[in-house]
């Protein structure tokens, strides 16, 4: 019997181990071998032989009880080991976050204004009626008033309308010459397809000493901003109203969907209007102290350039934070 006992403790795998169970414990087995001869043992040596191979058979069980046991651990060991999953792996699924295209308009408008020199400058939310109206060539009376939908939250405060009074505070924080634009969120009564209560502008300032900068100047560096913005588009100004400039202009670039062709985004007009501007108005130098000065100004809409680089039909969709939007831009 030493034979299986070193066949039982030698058995790697629990093959093996069966292998070894049929042999010693099954039907035709080895045990079942001995226990047969009982027949031809004498009477007198039968309860010696009996109980000779019990015990044996008992050392026999034992011992394959516990290498059972050892190897269904050990095997078990290994089977979680191959089968093991590595949460640290790479998926090959890169899920990046991308900007909104709000932002990534913003941006791209703010490197092209600080690669000409402009300094960035942000205001409160919440303004005053001068900041946002009087000191804006918007005197109490003054129809245009009605243009703007305002949120009020009592007579004195409320929230700006433009980022117009941004320029209002910083020509009267600092001194001419100031070249600075002002991006930010805005706020009107407004909520349909191609306005929302809140949104976002950039407005642009520059100021200097009497005639040193003129109308020219305001072109040129507007046509190469939509260039920039764009790419190869036209650009064509047009007379306007502004109740802060004088003159005033209003800024189209030819259509980028029809290329000046005329389809249903530019009203088959082959124009897209981006923009607004105009040289600062006389009154709101006073307004702020300053005299023999020349400045123009500008403002455009970030939301609207931004669904017309992205063709963006619904400017809503830009605030329903749906990631599906963004999923588009990454
Ligand atoms: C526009 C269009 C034209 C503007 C004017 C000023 C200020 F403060 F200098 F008078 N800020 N922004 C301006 C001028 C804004 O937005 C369509």
């Amino acid at each position: 019997m030493q034979e299986y006992s070193e066949k039982i403790e030698s058995a790697e795998a629990l093959k093996v181990l069966e292998e070894v169970r049929i042999e010693v414990f099954g039907k035709k087995g080895v045990l079942a071998e001995q226990f047969a001869k009982m027949k031809s043992v004498p009477n007198e040596e039968k309860k010696e032989f009996a109980k000779n191979l019990n015990i044996q058979k008992a050392k026999l069980t034992a011992l394959f009880d516990k290498k059972k046991t050892e190897l269904i651990k050990h095997e078990s060991i290994l089977m979680m080991k191959e089968g093991a999953i590595d949460v640290t792996l790479f998926n090959g699924i890169n899920e990046a976050g991308s900007l909104h295209p709000i932002n990534e308009t913003m941006n791209k408008m703010i490197d092209y204004f600080v690669s000409m020199n402009f300094s960035i400058e942000e205001g409160p939310l919440i303004e005053d009626d001068f900041h946002n109206f009087e000191a804006l060539n918007l005197p109490d009376f003054h129809p245009a008033r009605d243009m703007q939908d305002t949120f009020f939250f009592n007579d004195k405060k409320l929230l700006r309308t433009h980022t117009s009074p941004v320029q209002i505070r910083t020509m009267m924080s600092q001194k001419p010459p100031i070249r600075m634009i002002c991006p930010g969120t805005v706020f009107r009564r407004d909520f349909d397809i191609t306005h929302t209560p809140m949104f976002h502008q950039i407005e642009g300032l520059v100021v200097e000493e009497e005639g040193k900068v003129s109308f020219s100047h305001l072109k040129y560096i507007l046509e190469d901003f939509l260039k920039f913005m764009f790419g190869d588009v036209e650009v064509r100004f047009r007379p306007s109203f502004f109740p802060f400039t004088e003159p005033s202009t209003e800024v189209d670039i030819s259509c980028i969907f029809c290329k000046g062709e005329g389809c249903r985004v530019c009203s088959h007009t082959g124009w897209l209007e981006v923009l607004g501007a105009g040289m600062v108005d006389i009154n709101v130098f006073k307004a702020v102290g300053y005299e023999n000065v020349s400045g123009y100004a500008f403002g455009m809409g970030i939301e609207r350039i931004a669904m017309l680089i992205h063709q963006i039909p619904d400017l809503r969709s830009m605030f329903d934070g749906d990631v599906r939007l963004l999923e588009q831009f990454r």
